[in-house]
């Protein structure tokens, strides 16, 4: 057994009642990575209390997704440890507004496959740098339970759905031979239905029309980038929806702006409805085409060649796009 899977496995012996949470927003690989630890855990252990908290659940139907606690805040509670899935620390996982269990001196095991993930001190990070949380999840219990390993049907559709939803379909780079070995296991034993998710996770509300319309209005090519942003005049004028808004920009941002004939890469720039004169941009890119990660490093971002975002401080939308535009042509002569 390799050493940190040793050392996770000895925690959980350790404990009585264990916590697990996972990003905010949580996609489909956190929701799927934080409910097969729950579940790989009551396989081996029936009379552990493994609690997962969430801020919401999944938008299309997963197995036991019943059981996550919706809660508004998290919470120091009994637990004796607490597991981090499809992040690298605390801060990605908490609203340090509202919640407290960052003050906590319990275990934390943390459970990534991101590259860039920020080493919190003490934690035991458990991150071959796998294509998703789901397949590092799977990994470590196969390694855990060696003889004994087996994978119920709900682990198994678990493990489909959130390997479909991190790798694109097996799209990205970051599938690996071993990615499809772990779903080939998977699938054995339950199917799962990829063309009907992607149809579900497709879909967008119709309240996001209107702020799509309103996003075009301002589109703009130069070269082969392009971009569009949205202030708060035009979302009172229109009568937007927050949810509105933050639903066409990721429509925008994921399938409309590098797929305009000769563009290859831009973003997306809207308001931070959280926080007073706060923006955020995010850039999407083609491979072979530009790093968008460096622009959104110089604004104090982070991210991917392909994907990368940032937070802005600007009064208006317009002086946060001067800000954007002036990151951009300073990396991009
Ligand atoms: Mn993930």
């Amino acid at each position: 057994m390799l050493q940190y899977n040793k050392e996770f496995k000895q925690l959980i012996e350790k404990s009585k009642n264990i916590l697990i949470i996972t990003h905010k927003s949580p996609d489909m690989d956190a929701f799927c990575s934080m409910i097969m630890t729950k579940k790989f855990i009551e396989l081996g252990y029936p009379k552990m209390n493994v609690v997962m908290k969430a801020r919401q659940t999944p938008t299309i139907n997963i197995p036991c997704m019943k059981e996550i606690h919706v809660a508004k805040e998290i919470k120091e509670g009994d637990e004796d440890l607490i597991i981090i899935v499809d992040a690298g620390s605390m801060a990605q996982c908490l609203d340090y507004a509202k919640d407290n269990l960052q003050d906590t001196s319990k275990p934390i095991v943390v459970i990534d496959h991101h590259t860039e993930t920020t080493n919190s001190k003490g934690d035991l990070v458990i991150n071959e740098i796998r294509s998703s949380a789901t397949e590092q999840v799977f990994a470590t219990f196969k390694d855990i339970y060696g003889k004994n390993f087996r994978i119920t049907p709900d682990i198994a559709q678990l493990t489909q759905y959130g390997i479909v939803a991190d790798t694109g379909r097996f799209m990205y780079d970051s599938t690996t031979p071993d990615t499809l070995r772990v779903y080939a296991d998977a699938k054995q034993v339950m199917d799962i239905d990829i063309e009907e998710m992607s149809y579900k996770f497709g879909k967008f509300p119709r309240e996001s029309i209107p702020a799509v319309v309103s996003y075009l209005k301002t589109l703009q090519i130069e070269k082969d980038m392009a971009y569009v942003y949205i202030n708060e005049e035009m979302i009172v004028k229109n009568g937007l929806t927050k949810q509105g808004v933050n639903e066409a920009q990721a429509f925008l941002r994921d399938k409309y702006i590098r797929f305009i004939q000769g563009v290859h890469w831009g973003f997306v720039l809207k308001p931070d409805f959280n926080y007073p004169d706060s923006w955020f941009v995010s850039f999407r890119s083609t491979k072979g085409y530009q790093d968008v990660g460096i622009i959104a490093k110089e604004l104090g971002g982070g991210g991917h060649e392909y994907a990368a975002a940032a937070p802005l401080k600007a009064k208006t939308g317009e002086e946060a796009l001067e800000k954007v535009l002036e990151a951009v042509h300073k990396i991009v002569i």
